[in-house]
Order: structure tokens, then sequence, then C-alpha cells
């Protein structure tokens, strides 16, 4: 039995197109094992602990376990509609998974990978309380960017431990952080070392992900502290800890996988404890995590480490996806760059099938994936509907009309071309999807609707029908056997759809070896066109709505002024008397400017775009109350005012001669 798994979301907020990168391509992958004969068990559930989840309830004024109830069953629901089929969607705050994390940690105390040692941990003295990981923000000590706690999700997407932060602050209050003494317990991850060089040279997937892995290894392997000072979570055995989210989130695989077993009948032991193979110091599992790119440290490093301590079974390959833009920006529910599922996508009634081909096909699966509305648009009405939707509607009407379903009271025969064409995108399917190339399978049930295309547009069957009307069953019989084969080759992409064309012609099964065959296919009823054209008006509207949300969140980040706050300036026209060049300042001029009833000294950095002597005489905005400051130790008491063009100073001055020292208002 092979198990397939997808990151676990976690249950604190709503389902987006980033979310279905990952598990699109993971349901269709399990769809074509599946069509290929392979066991399956396909695996997946929310994260409801740790601090995304803590802080989202607290912010909402509701308790974490009101928190994830919501967003569970919301993740199910739109997991559902979009056609991905878990076996089992599990929680990590169920009583199974608390049971299956503390038997874990305790074997990893056991075997003496855990020791405690006290360190220095971000505390704010406002709010009276450590900070763990998303209740703290600083800049990431490796690159400089703002980051999180644990994670530096906005720079190099390195893990950080606690501690390491540098300059943190209370996520709450915004206070400064201060450095507290505490005991915790920390996983020798250091002692993994050189299995994890070797598994990381042996295991499957994508590159993208298992390159960054290795270079982590190499460079920086530090243990890892295991435990937060949280209430919510799993409890760290005999302290009043619990343990880090990162943690428990993969053993959820297994208990997940345990819960699946039962209601199915398989043993998860054979899966995660006995594994298929062993090679040197690894014991294989035929596990498949598919996860994003920003958790690759945690599923590559910190996981694998894991599970050897405790003699598991490791997990086969590892498949990270890339990231998701919107509109050609990067996604960001905060700057309202994010497509909801439910609420925008499925809410306007596009069908399911569009939006799946849509994150196969566009791009493929290590690369970063767009989404735009209008390209949406294009993706269905120009190839699904124009190519594929074409075909089958075309050759099924065709059938219907002219031999009312059945052209097999003639004598017909299959064409070697056709055959030819439906096993080249077959093999081209089975081996693109050992490869993780899911573009490239879609690619090749598309080519394979444009064949079909231009043999039925070739070999002119409308024209057959009244000078040889066995001829033309033949050509119709050809075509239906494609009609047959792009039902089950575009089945795991577009299942929906696929699955209404089965209906149509007689297929009741999805199997990879009935592609070949050249069976009697008939059309059983009435065929209807598989695909319903996205109008314009609607794209118009979907990205009137991304538009105002980009603006409502612009909003909520604008800092407003009142007239209050500007009239604590005092701005006044002046006029520059003299200018020479600051000495060793590449940008800086010292300047002499009249303002009505004193001459003032203002050193201004604008000698990149102004020579000294073309400045003479010009009038200027100046803020008058500005607090002398000195510049290269030279004195500059006020500041005048210029647009910023591309880093270039060009002076504001008043549209007409105006009396020196006016106010500006
Ligand atoms: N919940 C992170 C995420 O959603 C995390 C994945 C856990 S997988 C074990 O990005
Ligand atoms: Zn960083």
């Amino acid at each position: 039995m092979k198990l397939v798994t997808c990151g676990l979301p976690y249950a604190n907020g709503k389902a987006h197109i980033g979310h279905l990168r990952t598990y699109i391509p993971a349901d269709v992958y399990v769809k074509y094992l599946r069509m290929m004969g392979e066991k399956v068990l396909f695996i997946c559930g929310s994260d409801c602990h740790g601090t995304p989840i803590v802080v989202n309830a607290e912010k909402e004024g509701i308790s974490p376990r009101e928190l994830v109830d919501r967003y569970h069953e919301h993740f199910k629901k739109v997991f559902a509609s979009v056609g991905i089929e878990f076996d089992y969607f599990g929680r990590t705050d169920s009583e199974y998974h608390h049971e299956m994390t503390k038997n874990f940690v305790k074997k990893l105390i056991e075997k003496s990978y855990v020791y405690s040692k006290e360190i220095e941990l971000a505390y704010c003295p406002k709010c009276k309380r450590f900070l763990p990981d998303r209740y703290v923000e600083g800049i990431c000590p490796y690159c400089g960017a703002v980051a999180r706690g644990d994670e530096c999700d906005q720079g190099c997407g390195r893990y950080l431990e606690p501690g390491e932060i540098k300059e943190p602050r209370c996520k709450i209050c915004g206070t400064k952080a201060e450095f507290r003494k505490q005991k915790h317990y920390f996983f020798k991850l250091t002692a993994f070392r050189d299995f994890l060089l070797e598994y990381l040279d042996k295991v499957g997937g994508t590159e993208n992900a298992l390159n960054y892995a290795r270079k982590w290894v190499k460079q920086e392997l530090k243990d890892w502290c295991i435990t937060r000072n949280l209430e919510w979570g799993v409890k760290f055995p005999g302290e009043d800890l619990v343990v880090y989210v990162w943690v428990d989130a993969p053993i959820g695989y297994i208990s997940y996988t345990r819960e699946a077993c039962k209601n199915l009948g398989c043993d998860w032991e054979k899966i995660w404890v006995e594994g298929v193979k062993k090679e040197g110091d690894i014991k294989w599992g035929d596990i498949i995590h598919f996860i994003g790119l920003d958790i690759v440290y945690h599923h590559c490093i910190f996981w694998p480490a894991m599970l050897k301590g405790v003699e598991f079974a490791l997990p086969s390959a590892i498949v990270a996806s890339g990231m998701v833009k919107v509109e050609g920006k990067t996604f960001s529910k905060t700057r309202g760059y994010v497509v909801w599922v439910e609420d925008d996508y499925l809410k306007s009634g596009f069908n399911p099938d569009y939006l799946r081909y849509y994150i196969v096909n566009y791009t493929s699966h290590q690369k970063d994936l767009n989404f735009s509305w209008k390209v949406f648009m294009d993706k269905v009405n120009n190839e699904l509907i124009a190519n594929l939707g074409n075909f089958i509607y075309r050759v099924t009407y065709f059938a219907w009309k002219n031999f009312e379903g059945d052209v097999w009271s003639f004598n017909v025969k299959a064409d070697d071309s056709v055959i030819k064409a439906v096993e080249k995108a077959r093999n081209e399917i089975v081996k693109a999807i050992k490869n993780w190339e899911f573009k490239i399978a879609s690619d090749a049930f598309m080519e394979l609707a444009s064949f079909g295309n231009n043999y039925f547009q070739s070999k002119e069957p409308w024209e057959l029908i009244k000078s040889d009307k066995e001829k033309c069953a033949e050509v119709i019989a050809n075509c239906l056997h494609i009609v047959k084969a792009l039902t089950i080759l575009a089945y795991p992409v577009l299942p929906f759809s696929m699955k209404e064309v089965a209906k149509i012609i007689g297929v009741d099964e999805f199997r990879m070896n009935k592609v070949n065959e050249f069976e009697k296919i008939k059309v059983l009823k009435k065929p209807k066109p598989p695909f319903k054209k996205v109008e314009e008006e609607k794209i118009e509207e979907m990205e009137k709505l991304m538009i105002d949300r980009i603006r409502k969140a612009d909003e909520k980040t604008v800092k407003y002024v009142t007239i209050d706050d500007l009239s604590k300036l005092d701005l006044r026209v002046g006029k520059i008397l003299r200018a020479e060049k600051v000495k060793k300042s590449r940008k800086l001029i010292k300047l002499e400017v009249d303002i009505g009833n004193e001459v003032r000294q203002i050193v201004a950095g604008i000698a990149e775009t102004y020579k000294p002597e073309e400045l003479v005489g010009k009038q200027v905005v100046v803020v008058a109350n500005m607090k002398p400051a000195k510049l290269m130790g030279v004195e500059s008491r006020g500041m005048i005012l210029a647009a910023d063009v591309e880093g270039k100073a060009v002076l504001l001055t008043p549209e007409k001669e105006v009396p020196i020292g006016s106010k500006v208002r």
C-alpha cells in the first residue's frame, strides 16, 4: 500500500488558491495511480496546534478549539467540493493524535535523543509572558528580513530557533521584548547529520525541495528546541510545556493513517514501521509527501530525523510545489492578493474542474504559478472548450444524430494512426506522472484532443455521411475510440466533467488499461457539451472584486493624518541666495535661504540633480521648524521639499513668483 499525504493546513483561516496548489496535484497524482491499478491511501487533515491557531483565536476572542472547529469543517467541505478525495481527513487536537504524539516523544526520550537546557527566550514585560513563535516578530539573523519567531517567512525561508531572532518585539502589543531564562527540551538533530546527508541524496521527489535541504544540513544543523510555553497543544511529559507544533503536526500523518486503516482495514504499522525495503542505514517506506516550498525544512530535515530516531520507515519522496502569485503579485492575504476558494470561486458557480486544470496545466509543479482571471478565462475558453470539449461534443453529437449513437452495425476497423496517437498519449502520461510532471501529463491529453480534431476535420465525415456511410461509421468509430481514451486520461484532472462524458459513452470504470482497447463505444444518450464558456462580464466582475480587495487592504495600512498633524509643520516659501557643495560629499549642497524674517543655512541632498550655480535665485518650499541637525559636520536648520524621482531630487517651487516668507497651506 502506497501512502500519499498533503501538508496539513492550519485550521486558522479559509482555504485559498495557495492551498490548492499542493492539494490538487496530489489528488491528480493519486487518481492516476489508482487508474494504473496501484493501492493508495490518501490522507490529510487539519493542523490544529501552535501559535498560528492560538494567535488567531486570541484576535477573534474565541477559544482555539472554536476556531479549529470552524475551519476544520470548512477545509473538509472545500476539498470535497473541488474533487479532492482524501481517505481520511483528521485533526491533531483529537485524542488519538495526542496519544500517538506522546508515544512518539516518549520513544525519542527513551533513546536519549532528547535533553534539557536552560535558554534565553523572548519575553514581553507588558503582556507578562514568554513569546513563542508567532507571538514575536523581529529580524532574521541570517538574511536580515523581517521574520516571525520561528521562521523567516518573508526572506530566506529558514527555520529559526527560539531566542535566535534579532530585535524581537511582542506581536500583540508591540513592546520590545526582553530575554529571560527558562528550561526547555531539545532534540539532538546534530546526531543525524550524516544520516540526513545520505537520506537526502537518495530520497525521491522534486529537486527544488531537496537542494535547499542538502545545503542547510551541510551548513547549519543545530539541535532543535521541541517545547513551547503554551496551553494549547500536546503536553510534554512531566512538564508544564507543550511540544512544538512542528513536532506533533507531521506525526499527524501517522495518526491519520492509523485512523484511516481502522476504517479501511489496512495496517498502519506495515506502512510506518515495517517499511518496504532496507538500504544501508535507511529503512524506506512507500510514503510520498506533497508539500509547499515553504515547509521544506521541516519535511526534509526535522521529520526524517524524528522518524529515524524512533526507527520508523522513511518517506520515499518529497514533492514540493512552487509558490503562488495572484495577478502577478506575491500571494498575500493582508495585501489583498488572494483568491478564496469558496467565496470567490465556488460561489461564483465556476466548474471546479476549470481550476484543477489551471493549477495543473499552467506551469511545472515546481515553478511559481500565477493566477490571473484573464488567463483563467483564456485557458477555459480557448483550451478546454475549443479543443477538448469541442472534440468530444462534435464526435458524440455526430454519432447521435447520424447513427443514433451506434456505428457498430457497419464493418469498421481501427485506424493505425489513431491507435498510435492514443498509445502515445497514454505512455507520456504514465511517464510524466512518475516524474511529478503534471503539466506534461495534462498537455498529453490535450495534444490527443488536437489530434482528434484534426483527424475529424481531415476525414470530413459530414461529406462521407452522404456518399459512403460505412466509411463514415469507421471514422466515427475511431473518433469514439479517442473520446473514450480522453475521458479516462483526463479524468484525474477533470473528474466532474469526465464523469458526465463517461455516462454518455457508457464508460463505467476509469482504468488505464482500458485506454488502448478498441471497444464498441456507443453514444447512449443525447450529448451535452462537457464545458460551459466563461463569460467576459463574469471575469470583469471577478477582477473588480480583486481590485476592491486590494484597495481596502491598502486603506488599512495607510497612516492618515489630520489637519492638526499638518499644522505642526511650518512650511514657507524661501529664496536661495547662495549655494555651494559640501566638501567630500557626493550628494550634499549647503544653501543659504531667505525665508522672510531670516536667512537660514540648510543642507540638502540634491547635488546629483543640481549644480550650485543653477540654484541661486530659485524659490523653494522650506520646512522652517525642522529640528536642527548636522549633515557631514555642517549644520542644517530646515529642509527643502523635493519630488523623489527614482532616488533623484526635483525641487518644488511655486507656480509663479510669490513674496518671500509666504506660508504654504
Ligand atoms: N500547517 C504549515 C502550513 O500550513 C503546516 C503544515 C504542517 S504539515 C505536517 O504551511
Ligand atoms: Zn532569513
